[in-house]
């Protein structure tokens, strides 16, 4: 198996961002601004957002966190997403998911300015991506796109299997990968958990996107020889050996894949920083708009 390579590439990518960031600010005064909205302390939740901040340091862009108990009524939290819409020094704005039982994600994300949703998430990025139309795409699977450009995999004519149907992968990524164009032109077949003899379908598949969140579900008898396996899994398993009493697998199990052709992305290291790279991009898209 090849290796797509996710951390390199965001590496790059970043380096590439930063470059401009120094021209943008030499020559506008501009410095791109992200803002981030945390509530409460799922340990998941804050490693990603700390990856987004130390990110944004990286690249030279500006960060604000806001960090809220998890006792935070939804009342408060739609004023703070109001405050960041009127605010015009912040380019885009992510809240952290997910929310607390009692606070109504559609609620909040229906909140974010879609000029500001530099996640993708609104309805209105969301239908303008579906009709082609320029928009903020949902990070993941925009880093995914940038993964398959990157190591020129073919999509066009090729069966794709999409499994899981997410608002913010799995269906996304579906709509993505059967646009017109590169990366695109794919037959895409869309799976979830109602989907019966996943394995017949998967042995059809010439590209696999794996996003169901259980723990090493794919395995190498289930797919054909040559496939392109992109695993978005980042599930947390129990590890005694390891330093914080877990360690991270995808959806898909790597080790099973060793001696197969075909291209696969490793957890952690593949899609994960390219998600967050995405984030950066969209960021940077939305500060250019002020020039
Ligand atoms: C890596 C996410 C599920 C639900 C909500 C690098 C990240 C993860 C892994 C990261 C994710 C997953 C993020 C690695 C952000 C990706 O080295 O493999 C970075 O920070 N992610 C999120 O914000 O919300 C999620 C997954």
């Amino acid at each position: 198996m090849e290796i797509l390579n996710g951390k390199e590439l965001s590496e790059k990518i970043k380096n590439d961002i930063k470059l401009e960031v120094e021209q943008l600010k030499a020559e506008h005064k501009i410095v791109p601004h992200l803002a981030a909205v945390l509530v409460g302390d799922n340990p998941a939740s804050q490693s990603y957002v700390r990856n987004k901040v130390r990110s944004c340091e990286k690249v030279g862009f500006e960060s604000t966190l806001i960090r809220k108990d998890e006792s935070i009524t939804e009342e408060e939290l739609l004023d703070i997403i109001q405050d960041l819409n009127d605010n015009d020094g912040v380019d885009g704005f992510i809240v952290q998911l997910p929310l607390p039982a009692h606070i109504d994600e559609q609620k909040v994300t229906l909140a974010i300015s879609p000029e500001k949703d530099v996640d993708g998430f609104h309805p209105i990025n969301f239908g303008r991506m579906t009709q082609g139309l320029d928009c903020f795409l949902p990070a993941t699977p925009y880093g995914i796109l940038k993964m398959l450009e990157e190591y020129q995999i073919k999509t066009e004519g090729q069966n794709c299997v999409v499994v899981g149907r997410s608002n913010i992968v799995g269906t996304p990524m579906s709509i993505l990968l059967s646009r017109k164009g590169y990366p695109g032109n794919a037959t895409v077949t869309l799976t979830h958990s109602r989907t019966r003899d996943l394995s017949s379908i998967l042995k059809t598949a010439d590209i696999i996107i794996a996003a169901i969140g259980i723990p090493n579900f794919i395995s190498s008898d289930m797919t054909k020889e040559g496939a392109v396996i992109v695993d978005v899994g980042i599930n947390r398993v129990e590890d005694a050996s390891r330093k914080h009493g877990y360690r991270l697998v995808g959806d898909v199990d790597f080790d099973s894949y060793m001696d197969k052709s075909g291209y696969i992305t490793p957890v952690p290291g593949g899609v994960g920083p390219m998600t967050v790279t995405a984030l950066l991009l969209n960021t940077l898209k939305s500060a250019k708009l002020k020039i």
